[in-house]
């Protein structure tokens, strides 16, 4: 393939430019327009179709062009394919319907879709979740009209789409593909969970409301700058290995955010901040460990936010790209993240595929001007944010391990490790309720020591302890993981089986009997008596039952396993 990038400063310019002919069947056309009204959308639209071509169109909020950002520019960027075609389409109306109607658009071979989306007029996300795509990338963005929040236009040579999507479709077998998205705000803070949220409206997090959040942790400088202090501090949900960015376009009286793209109740978020120095070097070095293979072009789509975020400085992070390849795109509002099932909306990102028709391993590795970089991060005021962000980080860490440690603590015994008395009754309430729903059998088995006070006389307390521990680690390595091991009182524990039929529970409790008949510590021997009882739908009831068959297995002799019978 080859591609070739034109970029225009004026409408006349663009007119004035004779274009060869392409065969739209197998020639990819975008058209990234920095003229943003319709009327220059209609003057463009249709000396593009005077000149024959047939293209997929959108306004911008910036151009990208041989990984320079410019503005106010018209940017013609044409790859012509050898092994691979090219299929136009475009749909208007809701959400659910434009989805559904690309997805029947696809092709078994159907390997890339670039797709420009009004994203003020659509709710973006949910379009792509109506995208069935199996084997199709997605890629692309939503129009942008240079920050206005106004009106945005996507077009091909024949109409202007005022509420819609256009998409080109790719069929090949030997088209080769990077696709990845560079964040780098970096998150700090405490873990969150949204705890109310509705599409792209976000209500609350952690029971707070979503302005009040900001508040309450970035303080009121923050929180009453908002919508516009979310580009500095996102909110950037995890999810997994994956950061979806997420800022804020507008807030409401109610104090709930309007978002660019989704978040759903139970997703786990943080704060992030954007930091110059981290965005740029670290962006820089993952674009060279992304990039594989020698690409024949590379199309970046760019959040909006982050061009106003890093000024200037926005070209440090295009150049790599055109050190590489042709480079083209645009900063949109909510670049397009592909993942296996679906796609989503991301903020704040630069995404870029990477496309090549004839696999060659990377030869070329080029290097940014590192030291302009450097001279950069001399700015004083990236220092102290630096560092701010780390120490906020670190001290969360040292909470959340002594958060940890505490929690440990408040659940199991001290001596043993084993789970405490109290854990106990509210691990088992649970199991209960669940094994009601599922229809599961569960045990519980209550055991004892065997003349402990006797081991405690002859040998000391010191041993008396060994015992126990030593009991405590023989059940451990006889039971299942899914299985919960309490120490009741002093030497009685009790022992919760999950999932597990009569047969089962009672072969468990004996093999338990015959490990500790035939183990010893510190040269001692000992052995236990064990009572099983099938769990009832109460906790109390079950304890009883246990107990009285251990009180038979110790009346009836001891060193052996007793049954509950009614
Ligand atoms: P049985 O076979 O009937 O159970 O007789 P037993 O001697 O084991 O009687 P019992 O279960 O009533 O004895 C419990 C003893 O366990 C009494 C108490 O001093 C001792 N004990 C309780 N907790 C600990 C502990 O943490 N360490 C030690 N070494 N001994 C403990
Ligand atoms: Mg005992
Ligand atoms: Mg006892």
């Amino acid at each position: 393939m080859k591609t070739t990038n034109f970029a225009f400063d004026s409408i006349e310019s663009l007119q004035r430019h004779n274009f060869k002919k392409y065969d739209p069947k197998t020639t990819l056309i975008q058209v990234f327009s920095g003229f943003i009204k319709e009327d220059e959308i209609e003057q463009i639209k249709n000396i593009l179709n005077e000149k024959g071509l047939k293209f997929i169109g959108t306004t911008t909020a910036g151009e990208i062009y041989e990984g320079k950002s410019i503005e106010k520019s018209i940017v013609v960027s044409i790859s012509e394919f050898e092994k691979s075609s090219v299929k136009y389409v475009y749909f208007e109306g809701s959400e659910e319907e434009i989805g559904k109607n690309l997805s029947l658009e696809f092709t078994p071979n159907s390997k890339l879709c670039i797709l420009f989306i009004n994203g003020l007029e659509l709710k973006g996300e949910n379009v792509l979740i109506n995208i069935k795509k199996d084997n199709v990338l997605i890629t692309g963005g939503a129009a942008g009209d240079y920050g206005n929040i106004e009106r945005t236009f996507i077009f091909n040579e024949n109409k202007i789409i005022k509420k819609g999507l256009i998409a080109a479709i790719i069929d090949s077998n030997d088209l080769h593909i990077i696709n990845d998205y560079e964040l780098n705000w970096e998150p700090f803070g405490k873990l969150m969970e949204v705890t109310k949220a509705k599409d792209n409206v976000l209500y609350e997090i952690d029971g707070i409301n979503a302005k009040e959040i900001y508040r309450k942790y970035l303080g009121p400088n923050v929180a009453d700058a908002l919508p516009y202090s979310a580009t500095e501090f996102p909110l950037i949900k995890i999810d997994g290995e994956d950061y979806i960015c997420r800022t804020v376009a507008n807030v409401n009286e109610d104090g709930s955010l309007g978002l660019i793209g989704n978040l759903y109740d139970g997703d786990k978020v943080k704060f992030a901040v954007g930091n110059l120095e981290m965005i740029i070097s670290k962006t820089d070095e993952d674009i060279k460990n992304a990039v594989k293979f020698d690409p024949q072009a590379i199309f970046i789509y760019s959040c909006a936010a982050r061009k106003s975020f890093l000024g200037e400085q926005v070209s440090f992070e295009l150049k790599p790209f055109a050190d590489m390849a042709p480079t083209c795109g645009f900063f949109t509002y909510g670049e397009i993240l592909d993942k296996k099932e679906n796609s989503y909306i991301l903020n704040n990102t630069l995404t870029f595929i990477a496309l090549s028709e004839d696999y060659q391993p990377l030869k070329t590795k080029t290097y940014t001007e590192k030291k302009a970089i450097k001279n950069m991060l001399k700015d004083k005021c990236m220092f102290i944010i630096d560092a701010m962000i780390h120490l906020s980080n670190e001290y969360i860490k040292e909470l959340e391990t002594t958060n940890q440690k505490l929690l440990q603590a408040a659940i199991t015994d001290p001596l043993t490790g084993a789970y405490n008395r109290r854990y106990f009754y509210e691990i088992s309430q649970k199991f209960i309720s669940f094994a009601q729903r599922e229809f599961l059998d569960e045990y519980l088995i209550m055991l004892d020591i065997d003349n402990f006070k006797k081991i405690n006389d002859t040998y000391g307390h010191d041993i008396g302890d060994e015992v126990i521990k030593h009991l405590v680690n023989t059940v451990k390595s006889s039971i299942r993981s899914s299985d919960v091991l309490a120490r009741f009182g002093g030497e009685e524990f009790v022992i919760f089986l999950n999932n597990i039929s009569r047969e089962n529970a009672l072969k468990i409790a004996e093999k338990i009997r015959k490990n500790i008949q035939n183990s010893s510590v510190e040269g001692v021997k000992y052995t236990i008596s064990l009572g099983v009882a099938k769990v009832t739908g109460d906790i109390e009831t079950t304890i009883k039952h246990a107990d009285l068959a251990l009180y038979e297995a110790k009346n009836s002799g001891k060193n052996r396993v007793v049954e509950y019978k009614d």
